[in-house]
């Protein structure tokens, strides 16, 4: 077990039940370190799918990802990465609703488009995404990221 951050964020379809997402989020352990509720212009939303572009779904992802506000949340706990994406479950809803009734996409999504919740994939996209939405936020973790001046 490795403490880690990542990048969670409820979705325009989701917004109205953030709250009862971040319960979700407080009654699994992780621990909530910053919060922001932000509406991505349609360049912000490009940017942070880029790793999509050009796939069926990126204009439609991109437009859906700008249509309304987002709640980005620096979650930290035990292998918070990986916890995170268990918790919200498979990218599509209806997916999520046959193999992980529970998870948060399950509850809170529609199919693998409105699926009200983000989850960084990774320890590296998870610093890329908490450096996009949250500049001043320092991670001094040294896994991944190279090296830490605190400890050389
Ligand atoms: O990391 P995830 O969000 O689980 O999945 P991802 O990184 O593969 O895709 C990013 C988002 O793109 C995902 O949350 C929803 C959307 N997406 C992925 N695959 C499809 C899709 N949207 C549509 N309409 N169709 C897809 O096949």
């Amino acid at each position: 077990m490795v403490f880690q951050v990542t990048l969670a964020m409820v979705k325009p379809d989701a917004i109205d039940r953030a709250d009862d997402i971040v319960d979700r989020v407080l009654a699994s352990g992780l621990a909530v370190l910053n919060r922001r509720r932000v509406r991505l212009t349609l360049e912000q939303s490009t940017e942070l799918y880029m790793e999509h572009y050009g796939k069926s779904f990126f204009t439609e992802l991109v437009a859906f990802m700008s249509s309304g506000p987002v709640l980005v949340m620096v979650l930290a706990g035990n292998d918070a990465v990986s916890a995170w994406r268990d918790l919200i479950g498979p990218t599509d809803s209806v997916k999520a609703r046959e193999v992980a009734p529970k998870s948060i996409r399950a509850l809170f999504g529609t199919d693998n488009r409105l699926n009200a919740v983000h989850g960084s994939d990774s320890l590296l996209s998870a610093y890329r995404e908490i450096k996009f939405f949250f500049p001043t936020f320092v991670v001094a973790d040294t896994q991944e990221s190279g090296s830490n001046a605190l400890s050389s």
